[in-house]
């Protein structure tokens, strides 16, 4: 990544188009530890952005480190899950500023942010399916405080891209701005999010997040759907599913 200060504002940009920006764990580390600089400087407003004029925002999940049979691979600790929750729960707003593509648990770390500017090229494709992944509650979570039910069901089970006009039209996203402007548009509005109250605005940040989450899960309800999700990464589609991808060919799943 690349990291920058401009007045209150941090920049953090993902910096590994080789391989498409995907979320390894090197990756994750030094966006969580990037903030926690920032929150150490009392930055104000967090820009997370990739390269200008990318084609791919994140590939999402780094696949090679997905654990093959027998582990949760959306477990607390994974990579993924800690950086959804130090973007959460960063004391400042974290605007997300997506050119090119965003697939997997890279667009649930879009979906973390408190706010989206995209290009008109931008567009989000939530991919556990084409991979055999059960995701997990928090981050099921995540996309439901974003996007609306019988859409997050469409983007889950067709896996297809939705495109950023689209995502507009649902209020997913805030803007859409073209290349050449999306820029300015989104350092003026981490500058007028950094001219205001700081504190009461973490306070509304972290309000909201309680807020958003607070949905009541028996340890019945929460045991049984750990053990519907555990039928899927021990199942044979999901080691087809990381096989494929590696092979670089169609998944074919056998519904076992
Ligand atoms: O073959 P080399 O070594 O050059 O590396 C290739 C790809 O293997 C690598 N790469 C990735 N490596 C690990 N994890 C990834 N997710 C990943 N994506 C890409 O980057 C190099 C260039 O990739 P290539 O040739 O495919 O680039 P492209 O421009 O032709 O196509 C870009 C994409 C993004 C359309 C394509 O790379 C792609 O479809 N990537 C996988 C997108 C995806 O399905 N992501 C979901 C990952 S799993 C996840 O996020 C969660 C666990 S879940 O499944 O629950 O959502």
């Amino acid at each position: 990544i690349l990291t920058e200060k401009r007045d209150s504002t941090g920049i953090i940009t993902l910096n590994h188009a080789e391989k498409r920006n995907a979320l390894s764990e090197t990756l994750i580390e030094e966006i969580t530890s990037a903030l926690e600089g920032f929150r150490a400087l009392e930055i104000r407003a967090v820009v997370l952005r990739a390269q200008p004029g990318i084609k791919v925002w994140s590939a999402g999940h780094d696949v090679n480190e997905l654990p093959l049979r027998g582990r949760d691979p959306l477990g607390w600790n994974d990579p993924l899950r800690i950086l959804i929750r130090s973007i959460q729960e960063f004391p400042a707003p974290v605007i997300g500023m997506i050119e090119g593509s965003v697939w997997g648990g890279a667009c649930e770390v879009a979906m973390a942010c408190d706010i989206l500017i995209a290009t008109p090229d931008a567009a989000f494709a939530i991919t556990p399916a084409k991979l055999g992944v059960p995701y997990n509650l928090g981050g099921l979570m995540t996309l439901i405080n974003m996007i609306p039910l019988p859409i997050v069901k469409e983007m889950l089970f067709t896996a297809q891209p939705l495109p950023a006009d689209q995502a507009l039209n649902l209020g997913i996203i805030n803007y859409i701005k073209a290349n050449d402007e999306i820029e300015s548009f989104v350092f003026d509005m981490a500058q007028r999010i950094a001219n205001n109250s700081p504190l009461s605005i973490s306070s509304m940040k972290d309000s909201l997040r309680l807020l958003s989450s607070a949905h009541a899960v028996t340890p019945d309800l929460f045991e049984k759907i750990q053990g519907m999700r555990r039928i899927v990464y021990d199942s044979e589609d999901y080691q087809e599913g990381i096989r494929a991808f590696r092979e670089k060919r169609k998944p074919r799943f056998m519904g076992k």
